[in-house]
């Protein structure tokens, strides 16, 4: 082996969170380092790297506004990807391999909580099918591989993850980059905040860096075949969520719902059951923290910043 830890898609924002952890013999690879679409570039760099652990956080992920568009090019480009990465790493004798779906992939009609067991037990949100049963593949192509060829691939299931270097689009990303894009104008133009849907939806949040610090122990611990689900369990309302941003950012104007767009799922709680099993003692930063750090570092660097 020559690397001890390749990490995919190092670029997007839990490969930032990744990043600020000094960790050692790592290569970050981005787009810019192989196609991840191709196998030849993919293997190729497997080849080149030879590493001894995988983290494969490379996606094609958005909100559900990109996802309710780009249905076609995010299921096409993350099955490919994530065949290509699983099956490089087994040629190139990868020993550890964690990849990850999220919890939007599960059931839209399933009961709650959501279980890991649950997963394939009927069809995903109509808003995000694309996306989900690709990244369901990667727990089918993981079982596989581990059945026949004995691979210790992993796969983990976290929440809507939100954290510094997210994508900051206000069509194509996820509601905490969006709304604090979308906030941090409306107060420089004195306009109100306008926001998607009822403000109804309940939504878990997991910030980046707890992802990353998560990601690192299960590398290192859970060899289960089973994926593992990464949430606190907390849900918020999106209107609560939206009222704490605005005092995070001390925006003084109105909030409007815009309910010609869409809520999306309703709700999808998470059974944390297994991660407390696992780490009863995990501290999750709590969201008004995790929000703060977020703004801070998008006041920081915007306009240079993914989707601005
Ligand atoms: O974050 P979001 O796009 O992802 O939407 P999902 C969360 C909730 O926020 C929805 C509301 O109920 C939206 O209606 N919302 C309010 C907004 N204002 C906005 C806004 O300006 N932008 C956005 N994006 N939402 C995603 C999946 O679903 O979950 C992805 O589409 C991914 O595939 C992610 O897996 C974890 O939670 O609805």
């Amino acid at each position: 082996m020559k690397t001890d830890l390749l990490v995919t898609g190092a670029a997007g924002l839990v490969g930032h969170a990744l990043r600020q952890r000094n960790l050692s013999d790592t290569e970050f690879v981005t787009r810019e380092h192989a196609d991840l679409t191709e196998f030849g570039s993919t293997s190729t760099m497997f080849s080149l790297l030879k590493p001894r652990r995988v983290i494969h956080l490379a996606a094609v992920v958005g909100g559900l506004g990109g996802n309710m568009i780009h249905s076609g090019e995010y299921f096409r480009n993350n099955i490919m990807m994530n065949l290509n990465v699983l099956e490089a790493a087994r040629l190139a004798g990868v020993e550890k391999l964690i990849s990850f779906m999220s919890t939007c992939v599960f059931p839209d009609r399933c009961q709650y909580p959501l279980n890991e067991a649950h997963l394939h037990n009927g069809p995903p949100h109509p808003s995000n099918f694309g996306y989900a049963y690709a990244k369901r593949m990667l727990e089918v192509q993981s079982a596989a591989y581990r059945n026949e060829w004995n691979c210790n691939y992993i796969v983990a299931i976290p929440t809507n993850i939100y954290g510094p270097n997210d994508n900051f689009s206000l069509t194509d990303g996820h509601v905490i980059p969006s709304l604090i894009h979308r906030c941090h104008l409306a107060k420089q133009r004195g306009e109100d905040l306008v926001l998607w849907g009822s403000g109804k939806p309940l939504r878990e949040f997991i910030l980046s860096d707890d992802v990353a610090r998560l990601t690192l122990w299960l590398l290192d611990n859970y060899n289960e075949d089973q994926p593992i689900i990464l949430s606190s369990g907390i849900e918020v309302s999106i209107m609560e969520l939206a009222e704490t941003l605005a005092d995070v950012m001390e925006f003084k104007g109105r909030l409007i719902f815009d309910t010609t767009k869409p809520d999306g799922q309703l709700r999808k709680p998470s059974d944390t059951a297994k991660l407390k099993r696992y780490l009863p003692d995990f501290e999750f930063t709590p969201l008004r923290q995790g929000l703060e750090q977020t703004v801070e570092w998008f006041l920081s660097n915007y306009p240079k910043v993914r989707g601005a």
